[in-house]
């Protein structure tokens, strides 16, 4: 067990260690980076491409996407117009800080103002892993259930903001938002929570607001 412990630990410094690295490039560029995690279908990539649609004439987007299998995601986000490149898992739970570097080299990405990192669908691993990103960003869709942040309480403790998604299906399902703000507020007084529909635009300005809000905040302090 002592051994299973020290392995894990040895993982985590490693990645702690290429994160540093990954986070000093992003500040010698000043480019805002978001690491996106929820379940898997709570709509991160839907926000994405919403994302893309309100910001992409004003910033410069790019998008690394995370998954087990399949390139569908990278290809919704090219389909929008914004270099992507997917990273495939092949079966690993989470992303980490190496894979985002070799991704990054790899891709050729143009100079980019925001990166979006969205993570393997999952509210439990993703958690641990620092990818050099600003600021986590966890996702809870209105049909997941409004008990989930003292459910898994590690990422909304360490996600600086919360996106409620899907609020266009809040007449169709039993989800107390005000219970979700209470739990968040408890787990991270600092937090913000924004609910926001990729359908109807609900809430997608004040998402893309408190982007450039954090955008323009790094370019005053980054050196
Ligand atoms: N009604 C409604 N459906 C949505 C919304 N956002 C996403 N969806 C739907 O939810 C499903 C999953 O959306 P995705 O954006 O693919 O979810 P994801 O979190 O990227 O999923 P993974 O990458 O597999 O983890 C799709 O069928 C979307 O059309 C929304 O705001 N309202
Ligand atoms: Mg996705």
């Amino acid at each position: 067990m002592a051994e299973v412990v020290d392995v894990r630990a040895r993982v985590l410094a490693a990645n702690e260690e290429a994160a540093a690295r990954l986070r000093g490039r992003f500040g010698a560029d000043k480019a805002l980076v978001l690491n996106l995690i929820s379940s898997p279908g709570s709509g991160k990539t839907t926000l994405l491409e919403a994302s893309v649609r309100a910001l992409g004439g004003r910033l410069r987007l790019a998008g690394i996407e995370g998954d087990i299998a399949t390139e569908r995601d990278a290809d919704r986000l090219r389909a929008m117009g914004i270099p992507a490149v997917q990273i495939l898992t092949g079966g690993a739970c989470h992303l980490d800080a190496r894979q985002v570097g070799k991704a990054i080299d790899g891709a050729g990405f143009p100079a980019f103002d925001v990166l979006f990192i969205e993570n393997v669908g999952n509210l439990i691993c993703p958690t641990s892993y620092d990818l050099g990103e600003d600021f986590k960003v966890a996702l809870l869709s209105v049909a997941e259930g409004d008990d989930k942040p003292f459910k898994y309480p590690a990422i909304f403790a360490r996600a600086e903001v919360t996106v409620v998604t899907k609020s266009d299906l809040l007449p169709h399902v039993t989800f107390d938002l005000d219970a979700v703000r209470a739990q968040v507020a408890v787990l991270n007084p600092g937090g913000r929570m924004v609910v926001t529909s990729s359908k109807t635009g609900e809430g997608i300005g004040e998402w893309c607001a408190l982007i450039e809000e954090r955008l323009a905040a790094k370019r005053r302090t980054a050196r």
